[in-house]
């Protein structure tokens, strides 16, 4: 088993059951990595996909919206559309040679794709870039080839030629090993729809007008000062953000340009990400809420669900060392609720959150439900001791 991720730097399962010093499993150097790509099967080769040209974009989302990741019944399949895909491959410090495609030699056809983008992640006390791997994808016909690892090798070999060593990815699988395992958590925002689809059904002993009143929201947010992020209150939220994420094993880093690409939608394009802040009688920052949308096809009629994922969020309350455990839960609830209303009159129709950071705080109280799906984390070519509570919430994309 695992025949490939066994010749890779990562710990394998069974190992390090004691606490292990953290830190980098395999040294190279530059000079050491191929200047080359390992050579394709005959009939097919390498390309680096230009995802600001409107056509080979529209490649790259009918690659995966075609052939990326189902629930296990087959039911639902991401629908990430352009402006997400942007939004998500090219962040800060993103370069074209990271979007790497195979494409069938005679035909042109783009068979496969990985990407990756740059990010400083914080385990424990050590900050370290690795290359945050994503919208890994083999089309239907081509699985099962080995194929995947080759892609694998090809984002590693174009990281570790720019001197990145780590990688940081999620799966919906069991790799070895996860540095920490979070398990997804829904809320209906339109029951209908998610009955009417196959994703919620209806309980015993319920009805559906019980379901839909169980689910309703205020029409209006209640939290004072809530409004939506602007560019001015950037450094505001970086500083807040960073402070409140201290609490945390493991969490990104974020510069001001980054925090800017995340979390301010970008102008005349459909909208993927909400943010807000509460602003103070002084004009403080004080909290921070946002979560972003991608779709799923529904499989049998070509509908496709809107979901929100929460993103980051941070409050003055729940900055360490002096967390005020009762006020933040309060405040969090509030916080979260109001971010179920904008969502709502966003239209989406489901509110998806992680087992992670401090979910647990108001998750059963917001009326979300434990999910089947297991989102894994996991680190490339660093040891470190398992992940508890907050992970990387950006990797849930
Ligand atoms: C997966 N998701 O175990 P072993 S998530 C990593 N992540 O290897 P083949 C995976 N490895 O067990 P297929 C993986 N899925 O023999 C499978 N593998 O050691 C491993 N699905 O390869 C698997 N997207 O080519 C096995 O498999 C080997 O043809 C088998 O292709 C797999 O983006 C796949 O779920 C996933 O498109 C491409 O099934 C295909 O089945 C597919 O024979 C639907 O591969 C879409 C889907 C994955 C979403 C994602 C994160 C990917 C992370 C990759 C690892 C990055 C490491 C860090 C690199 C940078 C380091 C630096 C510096
Ligand atoms: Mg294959």
């Amino acid at each position: 088993a695992y025949k490939f991720w066994q010749t890779q730097p990562v710990p394998k399962f069974g190992e390090d059951t004691k606490k292990v010093e953290e830190g980098p499993l395999k040294k190279q150097t530059v000079e050491e990595i191929d200047k080359e790509p390992q050579p394709l099967v005959a009939g097919f080769e390498w390309v680096t996909v230009d995802l600001a040209d409107d056509g080979e974009m529209k490649e790259v989302y009918e690659l995966l919206n075609g052939h990326y990741v189902e629930d296990d019944e087959a039911m639902f399949r991401f629908n990430y559309i352009p402006e997400v895909l942007r939004w998500a491959m090219m962040a800060p410090g993103w370069q074209r040679k990271y979007h790497v495609g195979v494409r069938a030699t005679q035909s042109r056809k783009l068979v496969a794709f990985i990407s990756a983008v740059p990010v400083n992640i914080r385990v424990r006390n050590k900050t370290f870039a690795t290359s945050e791997v994503n919208f890994l994808c083999v089309h239907k016909k081509l699985r099962g080839k080995r194929l995947a690892p080759v892609l694998i090798k090809e984002i590693t070999r174009i990281s570790n030629l720019d001197g990145v060593w780590q990688g940081l990815y999620t799966a919906g699988i069991v790799l070895p090993r996860p540095v920490s395992t979070c398990r997804y958590y829904h809320r209906s925002l339109n029951w209908p729809k998610l009955h009417d689809c196959g994703f919620s059904p209806l309980p015993a002993n319920s009805k559906p007008q019980y379901q839909i009143r169980k689910y309703s929201l205020p029409d209006n947010t209640a939290t004072k000062g809530l409004r939506p992020m602007q560019e001015k209150d950037v450094d505001a939220v970086v500083s807040l953000l960073t402070r409140y994420l201290a609490k945390y094993d493991m969490a990104p880093e974020f510069t001001a340009e980054e925090a800017s690409h995340w979390f301010i939608p970008k102008k005349d394009v459909k909208q993927v990400i909400w943010s807000y802040v509460v602003e103070d009688n002084d004009k403080k920052i004080t909290d921070f809420v946002s979560f972003f949308c991608v779709e799923s096809s529904i499989i049998k009629n070509n509908d496709v669900l809107r979901v929100a994922y929460l993103f980051y969020y941070a409050s003055e309350v729940g900055i360490p060392p002096n967390i005020d455990k009762p006020a933040l839960k309060t405040r969090l609830n509030g916080l979260i609720n109001d971010a179920l209303i904008l969502a709502k009159r966003a239209k989406l129709d489901v509110f998806n959150a992680l087992s992670l950071m401090d979910n647990g705080l108001f998750l059963e109280q917001q009326k979300f439900g434990g999910g089947d799906g297991q989102l894994h984390y996991y680190l490339f070519n660093y040891r470190a001791n398992p992940i508890g509570g907050g992970v990387n919430a950006k990797n849930q994309l």
